[in-house]
């Protein structure tokens, strides 16, 4: 039976396996996601991130039940950039999401940099659109916040949850490392720890220093262990959806992200095929040497390949 259909019909089975599809970068995934295509752009796409350990997972499987409760069946993508395979963290993101393993309503999936190719955020992005096209009402997607393939992750969603602790002097960091300027909504999670006051404080103080017309992040204090300041999270979401919808920037966001999916595509296709097509026809080895050697200059020696295979420069 065509996958494709089967998950059109609502089949778990087809999406997980659609999704180890286009994650393994198959020969049939362009034809896959064309033909999913029509059926996507209706999910609402939530992107938390955050330090190590920061309570992202937590989280998110506390939202699991808020948005459950309010009728939106959910997708949930854990990225994983620090395990090849499946590490630590995403054995215990399944442990602790387990309880919601029997509700059909939600579907769960752990991706580690296993398909480096075209990046995690590709693969990332079409997970998203696999989930979408299956029928999910809202898709998260939780990313560790550390470097710039995780906040090209976080670019993909309508709405960024940045999750800070009251780690002292921590939340001050994370926001000089550039966090600042994706967040949507702030968590200050843990707040059963000391200082979780003078950490909403900071941040609220760093935000007035920010001028952004209409929407001003708000920053939640969380304690995700125990479901408090939880309901409070999904109704802010709620509302910054609804700002998003109603100022028009939810489709100047979707242009943006249209326009960056684009020139991504057009480079992974350059990459993986016209590589693919230098590195079987012709035969590097001397120019390698070459260049290794300092006799030909690398600019000059990719243009020569290009030529050769009649790319267009
Ligand atoms: N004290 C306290 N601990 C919490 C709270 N929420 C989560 N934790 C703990 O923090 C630890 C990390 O939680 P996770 O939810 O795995 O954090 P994460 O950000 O998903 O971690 P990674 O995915 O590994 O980056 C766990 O031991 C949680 O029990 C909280 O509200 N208070
Ligand atoms: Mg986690």
């Amino acid at each position: 039976m065509d996958p494709v259909k089967e998950l059109l019909q609502g089949n778990r089975r087809a999406l997980a396996r659609l999704i180890s599809l286009v994650e393994n970068n198959d020969p049939l995934k362009e034809e896959i996601m064309q033909r999913l295509f029509p059926h996507t752009g209706k999910a609402y796409l939530v992107g938390v991130t955050g330090a190590p350990g920061a309570g992202k997972s937590s989280l998110v499987d506390r939202l699991l039940g808020e948005a459950r409760r309010s009728g939106f069946t959910v997708g949930v993508i854990a990225v994983d950039p620090t395990s090849p395979f499946t590490g630590g963290a995403i054995l215990g993101d399944r442990i602790r999401m387990q309880e919601h393993a029997l509700d059909r309503g939600i579907f769960i999936r752990s991706m580690g940099t296993r398909g480096s190719l075209g990046g995690l955020s590709r693969a990332a992005r079409e997970a998203v659109q696999v989930m979408d096209a299956f029928g999910k009402d809202l898709i998260i997607i939780e990313t560790v916040g550390v470097g710039q393939s995780e906040i090209d992750i976080v670019k993909t969603a309508d709405s960024t949850v940045v999750v800070l602790t009251p780690a002292g002097g921590d939340s001050v960091q994370t926001i000089k490392a550039g966090i600042m300027e994706i967040g949507d909504i702030f968590v200050i999670n843990k707040s059963d720890l000391p200082g979780s006051e003078r950490t909403v404080a900071e941040v609220n103080l760093a935000l007035d220093l920010k001028e952004e017309p209409g929407w001003r992040p708000p920053v939640l204090p969380v304690m995700a262990l125990r479901g408090e300041g939880i309901a409070e999270l999904w109704q802010k979401l709620l509302e910054h959806r609804r700002h998003l919808e109603q100022s028009g920037f939810l489709e100047s966001r979707r242009r943006e992200r249209a326009e960056s999916e684009l020139g991504e595509l057009v480079e992974f296709l350059v990459k993986s095929r016209v590589w693919q097509n230098i590195k079987t026809q012709i035969s590097l080895e001397k120019l390698i040497e070459a260049i290794a050697l300092r006799r030909r200059d690398p600019y000059g020696a990719a243009r020569e390949l290009l030529r050769q295979i009649n790319f267009p420069l």
